[in-house]
């Protein structure tokens, strides 16, 4: 196969130039090497393309079939078009110059008749992954196993009420670390496919939850085993497929992760448009994930908020890339987590150069995110602000509550003696969001 026939008008490395024309293939903000509070672009922002959307995607929707033109795939699910297929994804993630990429075990590799045939197949396409990775120098920031697309996960993988689909979905879970571990996978994620319930009626929750754990436990122990040191990784979404999923939002899991001792060992891979369809921001829920210790990477890109399900459009609004940036810049990066752009180009845009304006876009609006979050803490208008409001607690009683050193006891007799509390000072809102929007 000539490698780069199927982008015959794009540059072997998209460059950064802020002074190409409007719409040229170029980098107008990310700046790979450009160094941003000590850390370069490339550093802070780790950037993955999904392999599921990306190279397997074909613009199918609940009211028609595929309308993606991929010139190198013909269209089998065969093992030779999954082979093929890799140096494509190798050769557009260099033209790119995105350093990572993500993928599920039945994205990149036809499942087989049974899971020894699956498996082969699975090794197959991961020896041919491994080059390419060599080749270009392009790495893994995490892989995953599918558990939802085969009939035999109707009921779910880890929580089905059927005992052999939860040994099946072990022994597909265990090649998967596997093969992650041999390819260097800087994370593992857990996105529960079908973990939920569509009617409770028909439904043994506890139980369905305890397997959850269990499986979660048994994915630990096996990791150990095999040394891989990778980041297990939770991710929520509060519905789709099922109507109710267990990982809910960042809230739901962190309490799934503490009431099964899971702490410690796995992290979360918040997604924006879950967060929408749990009606949070992505702020908030970064912002609850990062506070706990437990934001390990994100998946980024937007929902349609007049279009109700899972989108999974490129996210260039600049206003969000800046809140997520302010989270992540807090909390000192997300490494080994990153940026994983889990979204697809839209159904009409079905040419193979779709794909690169909508990763260009994607990066830039980060880069952006980046550099606009790194100008409004060097400024530190916003943190003294936020300081400023929580200033009663710096001394005095509010220094004695935080400390420990006072009960109701004390807070009483210190309030019954003052006779009233003090007045509050303004939130100042639509301040501290005008000051925002000089930064833009
Ligand atoms: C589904 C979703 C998944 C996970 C990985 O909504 O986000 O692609 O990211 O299984
Ligand atoms: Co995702």
């Amino acid at each position: 196969m000539a490698k780069s026939s199927y982008f015959p008008n794009v540059p072997a490395k998209i460059p950064f130039d802020p002074k190409a024309k409007k719409g040229a293939l170029a980098f107008k903000h990310y700046d790979e090497n450009k160094v941003v509070e000590g850390r370069s672009m490339r550093h802070w922002l780790r950037f993955a393309v999904c392999y599921w959307h990306t190279f397997r995607g074909t613009g199918s929707d609940p009211f028609g079939p595929g309308t993606m033109l991929r010139p190198w795939d013909d269209g089998s699910d065969s093992l030779k078009n999954a082979l093929s297929r890799v140096d494509v994804a190798f050769d557009f993630i260099s033209r790119l110059g995105a350093p990572y990429y993500c993928f599920h075990d039945r994205d990149v590799a036809p499942e087989g008749a049974n899971l020894a045939k699956s498996n082969k197949n699975l090794d197959a396409v991961a020896e041919k992954l491994k080059e390419a990775q060599a080749k270009t120098g392009i790495k893994l920031l995490w892989g995953t196993a599918n558990l939802f697309s085969n009939p035999r996960f109707m009921h779910g993988a880890a929580t089905s009420c059927n005992a052999d689909v939860f040994a099946y979905s072990a022994a597909q879970v265990k090649k998967a670390i596997e093969v992650t571990n041999e390819l260097g996978g800087e994370n593992y994620v857990f996105w529960g496919g079908r973990e939920g319930y569509m009617n409770l009626f028909n439904t043994d929750m506890k139980r369905e939850l305890d397997h959850l754990a269990k499986f979660m436990h048994m994915a630990h122990d096996h990791a150990k085993k095999i040394g891989f040191k990778g980041q297990f990784l939770f991710e929520p979404k509060p519905k789709e497929p099922t109507k109710h999923q267990y990982d809910y939002d960042a809230a739901a899991c962190l309490n799934f992760i503490r009431a099964n001792g899971l702490e410690g060992i796995v992290k979360l891979n918040i997604e924006t448009n879950h967060a929408t369809l749990a009606g949070h921001t992505m702020m908030h829920e970064l912002e609850y994930a990062s506070i706990q210790g437990a934001l390990g990477s994100i998946d980024a890109n937007t929902g349609d908020l007049l279009l109700g399900w899972d989108t999974d459009q490129f996210p260039t609004d600049i206003y969000l890339t800046t809140q997520c940036m302010l989270v992540i810049m807090k909390q000192g990066g997300l490494a080994p987590g990153g940026v994983n752009f889990d979204a697809k180009v839209r159904r009409e845009s079905f040419e193979p150069l779709d794909l690169f304006y909508a990763h260009v876009g994607g990066m830039d609006a980060f880069a952006r995110g980046l550099k606009i979050a790194a100008a409004i803490r060097k400024e530190g208008i916003l943190s003294d602000l936020v300081k400023q409001r929580y200033s009663s607690y710096d001394a005095g009683i509010g220094k004695q509550i935080e400390d420990g050193k006072v009960g109701f006891a004390e807070l009483e007799k210190y309030m019954l003696a003052k006779g009233n509390a003090d007045p509050n000072a303004s939130g100042r809102q639509e301040l501290i969001e005008n000051i925002i929007n000089e930064y833009l």
